[in-house]
């Protein structure tokens, strides 16, 4: 099958309601549009006073929204990586969660060092990988059908692809799974993380068992990613080798109602990459100055209120650091490979925690089960948010046992009553039918934490590192969520105060 065939089923499964992926003609007008970008890094924050000057006379304007902005930070910060030290670095940017282009990394440079050339200088230009007799076979991820599986086409008919194609926002080569593959694995080999970004707390779990951190991008003009926070509040390094990539951030203080402009879009418009930027953007800009124009102070709650946005254009050897919680959306300008991380650091780790114990609450148990090991201050603080929070775990083993004891107690308790029954003892029919539905009133699958939005693997709960015997913080017995069970349950945990914990620590 040829790259045309093989392209036009991708696209199928990817957005099979669309039926011209040319529509708009943005292939004729992206050039323009592209053209009329500053080169220079815009900062967005619209005046908050109507009658404000602008230095030269003139006043604030919602139309001259470019000159109304006030320049008040320098974001993104500049960093150079032949001279700035990971020390310098984690406390100016990284602690501060200021978004950075650090230059020089892949020609050499890291951390004030001198460092071999990454040879993904050499290696990923267009006509190298096209010409790779083994990569160009491999199949790479660049969409996503329906149910959610991935659709993956062979690197040499997405590069044919890529320069031949006129669609308004094409596909987009996202792939993280290099591990177990020994054809893709060389793209490890063709760079280094660079060592601001060296602490990886969720390499305590296994490869196979972390969320997704790392994706190799091949992405053609026009194509880009949606406004977003990257996953379980993790923040992210991107590298580009070739071409441009026009980025817009936003601070985590503005609502996602606002990025993501939704009422903004028309009936007939489609929300695309390509459209934010070339449409919605502009308009939540406007609307963003006209709400501060219209209001002298914001109210407080308005959901404008400091208000603003950065955009910037990365150019190759640029590396965008994302510190998490920040918005952001990007847009291949030219065509474009690069290479991006996401990371859990000691600086991000409490954010991160709090969704990750969440959102994924099983890879959470296993998670803490390691940092009590290698890095226990870090357990504690996981320890003292769940406190705090009143949290319960709902793999820590020792939930488990306790749930395995309600639920045996509840059995038994319905034993009895069945057995009295059986003997003519229990009359009142309606009396037995409401203390059973008490018993059973408890979630199916055990879930006493505080969520139930688990998108879970299956990891199974593994020994922690507290001490033997001993409640954890976590497991505080003043903690209200255990209040709830029952008093079949509490029965059964004061039979348990003598015992051990059910898995022995390490
Ligand atoms: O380069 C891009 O398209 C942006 C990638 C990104 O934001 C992400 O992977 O989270
Ligand atoms: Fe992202």
């Amino acid at each position: 099958m040829g790259w045309h065939t093989t392209m036009r089923r991708a696209k199928a499964k990817h957005r099979p309601e669309l039926e011209d992926w040319e529509d708009d003609g943005l292939f004729e007008i992206f050039p323009a549009f592209v053209n009329s970008l500053s080169e220079d890094y815009e900062v967005f924050i619209p005046s908050q006073q109507d009658d404000e000057e602008n230095g030269d006379g003139s006043s604030s304007n919602i139309n001259t929204i470019n000159s109304n902005a006030r320049i008040c930070e320098e974001i993104p910060a500049m960093v150079d990586a032949k001279t700035v030290t990971p020390q310098q670095f984690a406390s100016e940017y990284e602690a501060k969660k200021i978004p950075a282009v650090i230059r020089n990394i892949p020609a050499g440079h890291d951390g004030g060092k001198e460092i071999p050339q990454w040879r993904a200088l050499r290696d990923w230009g267009f006509f190298a990988l096209e010409n790779d007799p083994e990569l160009r076979e491999r199949a790479f991820k660049c969409g996503e059908d329906d149910d959610g599986n991935s659709i993956k086409v062979k690197l040499k008919h997405f590069l044919r692809y890529l320069q031949n194609n006129h669609d308004d926002s094409p596909l987009y080569i996202f792939d993280s799974a290099f591990e177990d593959d020994k054809i893709a694995k060389k793209i490890l080999r063709d760079y280094k993380v660079p060592s601001y970004f060296k602490e990886d707390l969720f390499r305590l779990c296994s490869e196979r068992r972390r969320p997704p951190y790392r994706w190799f991008l091949v992405g053609p003009e026009r194509s880009g990613t949606s406004v977003h926070i990257d996953p379980l509040d993790t923040s992210a390094w991107n590298t580009l080798i070739h071409g441009q990539k026009r980025w817009v951030l936003f601070p985590p203080h503005v609502p996602k109602s606002v990025v993501k402009g939704r009422d903004l879009v028309r009936d007939d418009e489609d929300d695309e990459p390509v459209h934010y930027f070339m449409y919605i953007l502009p308009r939540i800009k406007r609307k963003a100055a006209a709400a501060c124009f219209c209001n002298a102070v914001l109210p407080e709650g308005s959901d404008y209120k400091d208000f603003a946005c950065y955009e910037f254009t990365q150019g190759p050897g640029e590396t965008v650091f994302i510190p998490n919680g920040w918005w952001h959306a990007v847009l291949n300008l030219t065509h474009t490979v690069g290479i991006t991380q996401n990371f859990c650091s000691s600086r991000n780790f409490d954010e991160v925690w709090l969704k990750t114990r969440v959102g994924r609450k099983r890879l959470a148990w296993k998670w803490l089960c390691q940092l009590e090991i290698r890095y226990p201050h870090l357990a504690n603080r996981a320890k003292a948010m769940n406190a705090r929070d009143k949290f319960v775990m709902k793999y820590d083993p020792y939930v488990q046992e306790m749930m395995r004891n309600k639920e045996a107690a509840e059995e038994d308790g319905r034993e009895q009553k069945r057995h009295k029954r059986e003997e003519g003892e229990g009359k009142d029919d309606s009396d037995d039918k409401s203390s059973c539905s008490e018993g059973g009133d408890h979630d199916d699958d055990n879930d006493i934490s505080n969520n139930t939005n688990d998108d879970d693997d299956n990891v199974k709960p593994s020994p922690n590192g507290t001490t033997g015997g001993s409640r954890p913080l976590y497991m505080s017995s003043t903690t209200p969520q255990l209040s709830y069970l029952d008093r079949s349950w509490k029965r059964s945990r004061s039979t348990q105060q003598t015992q051990s914990r059910p898995v022995s620590p390490p």
